[in-house]
């Protein structure tokens, strides 16, 4: 059963309060943003028993604070091991906390303090933690990406993360080591601001509603055997089940005439996603943490690792209860490697009453449209400068000498250095610290403090790339479509969207800007995570003049994680700090026998392709 629409029972558009008090952006080019939600599943089996309220004025909850609460400090000791969930059915190791999986979610206010004591006791893998969206400022060594801003964590040791929210909305926190958040080492952050949220009218209940994408097999050997020549055309592990916060049949419950703020993020590693409430339209007021003029969709598309917040406004009676379908998008999916018994869908539900029946799952009819028709609540202008840097990159995929399925950024991959970059930033004498050359083969782009900095992506791959940034949000100035399903952006708009992922189409590019403000060491990658394993990176050493002049304090576990590898935490990216430019000793070739984060990788792979 698909949604399409062939009842005329119920053609009223659904509305949402919470944007009575401000203008709603038309939609010029999406049809789908009018499309009205419609169903014949209602008709048949309609619960009885059941209420509908008079007017909506006299159910909320309680009045929206419009100030927040005082900073706090909100620590957290996290162990993290693995712990055997079966979400979908089936039983397999996860990456968790403190013995439970899925992880959980953290929640504050802006100005919060978080600090995070995380344990390795996975034993037999390495770990490190990314706080994704969040810019940190002056404290890029918690950027949590290893070999970047820190040495990985080895089993049995200790490593504190902390800093200070500065931004708020929709956030997650993923391992940033060899694939492993594939194997569950995710969760969701959402920051509360109420004088941000004051401007979308009465919210009455919040929820987090994360999509995933489950494999059955463990990220090492998935990124050992996409890597291996063994993998000849080079396709992506195609996962196994779609999930709807870690699990099937999540319900949500709903008090009708309510106006509800729901926090969606992808934690996926592959599997970009399709979302919609059956039956309610959706109100987009946050996307990547930056708050949105008020845009109404039927569905949205969301891609590894982008969020959004919606509001939904609850109908008026309890009658009925109304399906959340998730499902994959299909496009990257090699149909060889697609395994037997994928779940390419999930369901949740909008539960008015718990005693009505649930509705039976659908799959949904996509109706994409384009994120770079969102306007940002501030309605920023193109950030320029008479002297913007330009930076030029082309991505694609290639094979190298022993066959391995490698990633290139203008021409060479990605290959971590004996040196994290922060370090060598940190520790390089004022004559080389702005001497691209120092970082390696890192596709280093050093950036002076302050610039308008505009990276003009192209993608010679037939591959639709997630690209992320660290340490920032950049403006969508133009980028092409991907026709019919996307139509791209060839105008700068008025008020170009910012955001921290943005899909970059098969064959075409993208142009982005943004301000070199935040002094530290900012990846630039895919976020598919087969192609950031294959090196699809490349690293902004940002204003490192500035960061290294901040004189910035080093936490003691940033130093012990090193030391206890023998991990060099000064010199260039060979390690050499005596002749800055002899990077002989610099890693040039990726390794093969790369299982992950794995410490001690098998002689031979398991696992050795979809069957
Ligand atoms: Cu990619």
């Amino acid at each position: 059963m698909t949604s399409s629409a062939t009842s005329s029972s119920s053609t009223t558009l659904v509305t949402s309060t919470s944007s009575s008090s401000t203008s709603l952006v038309a939609s010029t080019s999406s049809s789908s943003s009018t499309t009205l939600i419609t169903s014949t599943r209602s008709t048949t089996s309609v619960f009885t028993a059941c209420s509908t309220i008079k007017t909506t004025a006299t159910t909320s909850a309680k009045a929206t604070a419009t100030s927040n609460p005082k900073a706090i400090t909100r620590t957290y000791n996290w162990n993290v091991g693995w712990v055997n969930a079966a979400p979908d059915g089936y039983t397999r190791a996860l990456v968790g906390i403190n013995g439970q999986w899925p992880c959980p979610a953290i929640t504050a206010n802006i100005g919060d303090t978080i600090k995070i004591n995380l344990v390795n006791n996975l034993g037999n893998e390495t770990t490190a933690l990314h706080f994704h969206g969040l810019h940190q400022g002056n404290t890029t060594f918690d950027d949590g990406a290893a070999m970047v801003s820190q040495c990985p964590i080895a089993p049995g040791e200790t490593f504190v993360y902390q800093f200070t929210l500065k931004q708020s909305g929709t956030y997650w926190y993923h391992a940033h080591v060899g694939g492993q958040y594939l194997d569950g080492f995710r969760g969701p952050i959402i920051i509360r601001d109420n004088t941000a949220l004051a401007n979308y009218g009465r919210i009455d209940g919040e929820y987090t509603l994360s999509l995933t994408d489950l494999y059955h097999v463990e990220a090492p050997y998935l990124v050992n055997y996409f890597l291996s020549a063994n993998n000849y055309n080079g396709a992506e592990p195609v996962p196994d089940a779609a999930l709807i916060n870690e699990g099937q049949n999540a319900k949500f419950n709903i008090t009708p005439g309510r106006t509800y703020m729901f926090h969606v993020v992808n934690m996926g590693a592959l599997a970009g996603q399709f979302l919609q409430f059956d039956q309610h339209n959706m109100t987009i007021i946050e996307a990547d943490g930056v708050y949105t003029q008020p845009y109404q969709v039927s569905q949205i598309f969301v891609a590894v690792a982008q969020r959004y917040t919606v509001l939904i406004t609850a109908k008026s009676s309890n009658c009925q209860n109304f399906a959340i379908v998730s499902q994959f998008l299909t496009d990257m999916f090699d149909s060889s490697s697609t395994p037997a018994g994928q779940q390419p869908t999930c369901t949740a539900y909008l539960v008015y009453n718990s005693a009505a029946p649930l509705p039976v799952p659908f799959t949904l009819n996509v109706q994409p449209w384009d994120d770079t028709q969102l306007v940002p609540w501030d309605q920023q202008p193109m950030w320029d400068s008479p002297n913007v840097n330009y930076v030029y990159l082309t991505v694609d995929f290639e094979q190298n000498d022993w066959g391995s399925n490698r990633a290139a950024v203008n021409g060479l991959t990605y290959i971590p250095q004996k040196v994290p970059t922060f370090f060598t930033a940190l520790t390089a004498p004022a004559a080389y610290q702005m001497n691209p050359q120092i970082y390696g083969q890192v596709n280093a782009q050093v950036l002076q403090y302050g610039q308008v900095v505009e990276i003009d992506l192209n993608n010679h791959d037939s591959r639709a790339h997630p690209f992320h940034l660290h340490g920032h949000e950049f403006q969508i100035i133009n980028r092409a479509g991907n026709e019919p399903q996307w139509p791209g952006l060839y105008s700068t708009p008025a008020a170009p969207m910012r955001r921290d992922v943005v899909v970059v189409y098969p064959g075409v590019g993208v142009t982005l800007r943004f301000i070199a403000n935040n002094p530290g060491v900012w990846l630039f990658h895919c976020h598919t995570e087969f192609h950031v394993e294959a090196g699809m990176t490349a690293t902004f050493i940002e204003a490192p003049d500035v960061m290294v002049a901040g004189n910035p304090y080093i936490p003691t576990s940033h130093k012990s994680v090193c030391d206890a590898q023998h991990i060099p935490r000064k010199g260039n990216a060979g390690g050499n700090s005596k002749n800055w430019l002899d990077l002989s000793n610099a890693n040039t070739e990726p390794s093969q026998t790369y299982f992950g984060a794995l410490i001690n990788p098998p002689a031979v792979n398991p696992y050795t392709g979809p069957s």
